[in-house]
């Protein structure tokens, strides 16, 4: 029978984090206080998304971003949500968001710490209005020398590092229940929102991909503008060879985090790949394409741009876009295959 005490043992995200700090003697716990942030800003994230129908919250705002696109609301509320609530961690140096043109130096006279962060605030925007799952995307990395970068410019450049130098990266998924997946490097670890307690409770400890799955997971309507690889490769898995075999199953929700989220969970390999109109893809490198691979390869899973693993592409923009591939380790294989036999 209940006790009302239940959750009050369980894991919570703090508690976990808190726990690896002990484990890093180095440790001065700076990591942990920009995770509180980026923690907090995510549930404050989740609470707009939760009310947005009833608070009039959908729609546009009437701006566009950098990349031109239409701003919604929410995108701009998860903005200022994750600025102000990592600048007053009073750990981070360097901020770069999917909404913001330019990197953003942090307020210097406070903010000691010596970590960068690249984010997407609100990830899957054209799924706000009609209540599909939506995510928050975010990537960390130190820098040298904080007290040395004066511009923007020179924010950027510090926090153009490849995918495998990042300390940690995470997404919280806004789907029928909040979750907050994240890797420091040290396996990858699934917490669920507990409502009652305003809590991340560990639900899933070292997730795994598994080594291959049934699903492909790609935006087929630009099929006619995919290169030669992608389309041989799909091909085969919709119709294979052994006749034996059973063609994969798709599964393409359009944001990122729920469709990363399944293909960690189920297996398989989600695809957005470069074409004829978009020769870079879509999905941009420092707070999409690369923390994404990080958990994934975390997970046992693989990813690559099609050339290269997308864990060693050298930054050049921070609004750089690559084009993606990862999944499943024997899946993500078999494009490769397929890539090299047409190259
Ligand atoms: P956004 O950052 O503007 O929301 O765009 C990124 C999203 C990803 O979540 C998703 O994987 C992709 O765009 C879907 O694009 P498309 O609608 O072209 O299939
Ligand atoms: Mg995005």
């Amino acid at each position: 029978a209940p006790t009302g005490l239940e959750g009050l043992d369980s894991v919570t995200l703090t508690r976990f984090v808190l726990h690896g700090q002990k484990s890093h003697a180095e440790a001065k716990g700076d990591l942990t206080m920009l995770l509180a942030a980026v923690q907090l800003a995510c549930k404050v994230t989740e609470t707009c998304v939760r009310r947005a129908g009833i608070a009039n919250l959908y729609g546009l705002a009437g701006s566009g971003n950098v990349q031109g696109e239409d701003q919604k609301k929410l995108d701009i509320i998860a903005n200022d949500t994750f600025k102000v609530n990592i600048q007053s961690s009073g750990k981070c140096c360097v901020m770069v968001s999917e909404e913001e043109d330019l990197a953003i130096l942090c307020d210097r006279t406070y903010n000691t710490g010596k970590y960068a962060i690249a984010f997407d605030p609100l990830d899957g925007s054209s799924n706000i209005d009609a209540n599909v799952s939506i995510g928050s995307i975010f990537a960390i990395y130190k820098i040298n020398d904080p007290a040395a970068i004066t511009t923007p410019q020179e924010a950027a450049k510090e926090i153009l590092q490849p995918g495998r130098e990042m300390v940690c990266a995470g997404y919280a998924m806004y789907g029928s229940a909040t979750n907050l997946v994240i890797s420091m490097g040290e396996g990858v670890h699934g917490f669920t929102l507990d409502p009652s307690l305003g809590e991340f409770v560990l639900t899933d400890p070292n997730m795994r991909i598994p080594s291959r799955g049934k699903i492909y997971s790609v935006n087929e309507g630009n099929a006619r503008m995919w290169d030669p690889a992608t389309t041989e490769y799909i091909k085969s898995l919709k119709y294979p060879e052994d006749p034996d075999k059973k063609a994969y199953a798709l599964r393409y929700i359009g944001s990122m985090v729920a469709d990363i989220h399944r293909t960690l969970l189920y297996g398989g390999v989600f695809i957005y790949p470069a074409d004829a109109k978009s020769p870079d893809g879509k999905l941009r490198l420092l707070y999409e394409a690369a923390p994404m691979a990080f958990l994934i390869h975390h997970a046992g899973g693989k990813s690559t741009t099609g050339k290269e693993d997308i864990l060693d592409v050298i930054p050049t923009g921070i609004h750089q876009r690559v084009p993606v591939y990862m999944g499943s380790p024997e899946d993500v294989a078999d494009f490769e295959a397929v890539s090299t036999k047409l190259a």
